[in-house]
């Protein structure tokens, strides 16, 4: 009706998460001021990801300067530290980008520990594909030094995880703990809106995603999943496949119409891809939250207890009920 048109009440991220805060009398800010630069870092790299197809054919004003341009993913890394640092709210930060943690100085540290990957499917980059940001936040329970034992702590410890996709639109999805919610960019306000509140999986998809170039190479279970989503024996339809190879645009896609992602273990990656603290787990943590499960070939995601920073580990998530039949097929395996 004519109130939608002129919307003049928008709920902006911020807002949101002041409102969900808001709730926790002990609160005193210090999540909403992370996020709204963990927002700030998303809106930059949104700019540069639009601009990139441009900057190449025609170069930028100012980037022209004989100086080879940074690479986005690079640039992306370097965005996102300086803006977690200057928040005042972190102590610890692991990113894809760095193989060692980076540790705040003392005068700005805060309590919160940031896992991130600051531009994955960076490979997807040059021919337009959506990629994105996926990022985890676990909380210091006291003020001691921080060491990387910090980070070290299973996915269900994270205090909130989510995602945003630079695609046709760009999307932040977050969940703090309390159902999982999307806002997209409005360009000309430049404020996420919430544009998907109370995100729920549907119970069973009809889609499964995968890399089924790797199939030579998998255990029996994952085969056998596979098989059965083209050649059900229940009589159902077969799954149709979509696979974009882009995490964030694929566990988006899962998220939204349901079925299942996977990026299994197999004989030349026996640990999978993907990485753990800031890949397997905001995204399996996200599904949760959703109502959907996260499993990794033998048990819940979010109870893996990673021992080192890049770890890796075969994920299967999505619909609650297409992710209990990959369950039971490793549990038949025993
Ligand atoms: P990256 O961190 O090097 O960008 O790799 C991660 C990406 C994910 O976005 C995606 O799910 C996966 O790699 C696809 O891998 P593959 O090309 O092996 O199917
Ligand atoms: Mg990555």
């Amino acid at each position: 009706h004519s109130a939608e048109a002129h919307r003049t009440d928008l709920m902006t991220i911020t807002r949101f998460v002041l409102n969900e805060q808001s709730k926790h009398p002990e609160s005193r800010g210090d999540f909403t001021i992370l996020l709204s630069h963990i927002v700030l870092g998303c809106k930059f790299v949104c700019t540069a990801v639009n601009k990139a197809g441009l900057a190449k054919l025609i170069g930028l004003a100012g980037e022209t300067n004989g100086e080879e341009q940074k690479k986005l993913d690079v640039l992306s890394n370097e965005v996102f530290i300086k803006a977690l640092v200057s928040s005042g709210r972190t102590c610890i930060l692991v990113s894809e980008e760095d193989e060692n943690a980076i540790i705040v100085e003392p005068s700005k540290r805060g309590k919160y520990c940031v896992v991130f990957d600051p531009l994955d499917g960076s490979s997807n980059i040059d021919c337009g594909v959506s990629i994105g940001t996926i990022f985890g936040i676990y909380a210091l329970k006291d003020t001691h030094e921080p060491t990387i034992e910090d980070v070290l702590l299973p996915g269900k410890n994270m205090v909130a995880a989510g995602y945003c996709m630079y695609g046709s639109s760009c999307t932040l999805v977050l969940s703090t703990g309390a159902g999982v919610n999307g806002f997209t960019l409005d360009p000309s306000l430049g404020e996420f809106i919430l544009t998907h509140p109370d995100i729920k999986i549907p119970k069973k998809g009809k889609i499964y995603s995968v890399n089924e170039g790797n199939a030579k190479n998998w255990d029996r279970p994952t085969a056998t999943y596979v098989e059965k989503c083209k050649f059900p024996e229940d009589g159902s339809s077969p799954k149709s496949l979509r696979y974009i190879g882009s995490m964030v645009a694929d566990v988006h896609r899962t998220l939204l119409y349901g079925g299942i992602f996977l990026y299994p273990a197999d004989k030349k990656s026996p640990n999978g891809k993907l990485r753990v603290l800031y890949e397997v787990f905001p995204m399996s943590f996200l599904m949760e939250q959703a109502g959907g499960q996260a499993f990794t070939g033998k048990e819940r995601a979010l109870d893996l207890v990673p021992t080192k920073l890049h770890e890796r580990s075969p994920i299967f998530l999505g619909s609650h009920d297409d992710v209990e039949e990959i369950k039971a097929l490793y549990a038949a395996e025993g």
